[in-house]
């Protein structure tokens, strides 16, 4: 990096808290709540940074005991910067695993420090990297493979009035007519000239994968997404010799070998690659992940955590897509006490100059604001 995080500020301490979102419409499966374990993290020269891991379901309680057993003591004294910890950080925690819950919980002292980096330059964590450019595309997306058929109409058809151009939908039903019944539905909706993406969250094997595929191609399809469980490298090296449609790979990668092993297998049609900011570890893997992607030439679409992901899609040299995600902005998960500085306007989202990250938790002390700065922004 930069120098833009670096200071000689050291890490005096650590606090976190667990913060429940209920989702407006429960996800597949019955999920009724997103997780946040939000992290605020003291600096020896008065400046406290913001950060959170986030995990919808599984596992809360155990990136809260990470972060507070494991990576406080550890951090305690060591330099307040994100890009000098971070894989000392990471090597330390590696027995716990390489990714995983291990990287979700570093993600919260590694976003807190970026956004301690961004209040002490009374600038944006985009501004203190460096903005590449001022809006990012973004497209509609929803958890909605168990909605009936005039549902996920309805949420289509209020897409397309809001005035997104590119939307997603679950598929992976178990029998595949119903997954033609309602692409094909979705796309009459759509029309010929908006994108038409679809997830598959990881529910084929590879034979189920190419049929699937071979037959909703009909639909012009810009992705697939997830057609494999995740960890099947060579399933997915497999399936894109021959998908007609782009694969798109990696909100469940969790550090930067899992991505550079499907960029190899990229040559052969995975495409995009969508790293979840939280899940590899934070800002610092996310920017390293990126950048060899789009050096590889392949597009790079953050996965959800707009209000996150809109930012970091800022600082990237190349035009990214960032999922708006029907009920899971933290805003609408009642995670934040003041707006996030991120705003959709049409087709695209815009960041609003705030300090640091500019994300106020619910819960966030008055006191810890006063040392850093408030957000001004709107969304
Ligand atoms: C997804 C995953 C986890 C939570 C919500 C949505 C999905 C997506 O795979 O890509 O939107
Ligand atoms: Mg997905």
């Amino acid at each position: 990096m930069t120098d833009a995080a670096s200071s000689s500020a050291r890490i005096t301490g650590l606090t976190t808290r667990i913060l429940r979102g209920g989702l407006p419409r429960a996800w597949d499966g019955g999920v009724r709540a997103n997780h946040v374990v939000a992290v605020d993290v003291r600096c020896s020269d008065g400046v406290v940074g913001h950060g959170f891991s986030w995990t919808p379901r599984i596992g809360p309680r155990a990136v809260r005991s990470l972060l507070e057993h494991d990576l406080a003591p550890w951090a305690t004294g060591r330099p307040a910067d994100p890009e000098t910890l971070w894989d000392d950080a990471w090597a330390y925690l590696h027995e716990g695993g390489g990714g995983g819950l291990t990287t979700i919980a570093l993600a919260g002292l590694d976003l807190a420090l970026w956004d301690a980096a961004g209040r002490r330059a009374r600038a944006g964590v985009p501004d203190v990297v460096g903005r590449r450019t001022s809006d990012v595309a973004t497209y509609a997306s929803g958890v909605n493979l168990d909605y009936e058929l005039p549902d996920l109409l309805d949420q289509v058809g209020r897409w397309v009035d809001d005035g997104f151009d590119a939307v997603k939908i679950k598929i992976g039903s178990p029998d595949l007519t119903r997954d033609v019944t309602r692409v094909r539905a979705v796309r009459d909706v759509l029309g010929p000239d908006r994108a038409l993406m679809v997830d598959a969250n990881q529910r084929w094997d590879l034979p189920t994968a190419q049929h699937a595929i071979d037959t909703l191609a009909a639909f012009d399809l810009t992705w697939v997404e997830e057609p494999l469980r995740a960890d099947d490298t060579r399933g997915y090296a497999a399936l894109a010799r021959t998908s007609p449609v782009p694969l798109a790979w990696g909100e469940n990668g969790h550090h930067v070998h899992r991505f550079r092993d499907m960029v190899d297998n990229a040559a052969a049609g995975v495409r995009i690659l969508q790293p979840n900011i939280v899940r590899v570890g934070g800002y610092t893997p996310f920017l390293r992940i990126a950048l060899e992607a789009i050096a590889a030439g392949i597009e790079v679409a953050p996965h959800l955590l707009p209000d996150l992901s809109a930012q970091a899609a800022l600082t990237l040299p190349a035009p990214t897509r960032v999922e708006s995600i029907d009920g899971a902005w933290l805003g609408d998960l009642g995670l934040l006490s003041a707006p996030s500085p991120v705003r959709r306007r049409g087709t695209r989202l815009e960041v609003a100059r705030a300090p640091g990250w500019g994300l106020t938790f619910r819960g966030q002390r008055p006191a810890d604001a006063g040392a850093s700065g408030d957000a001004t922004a709107h969304r």
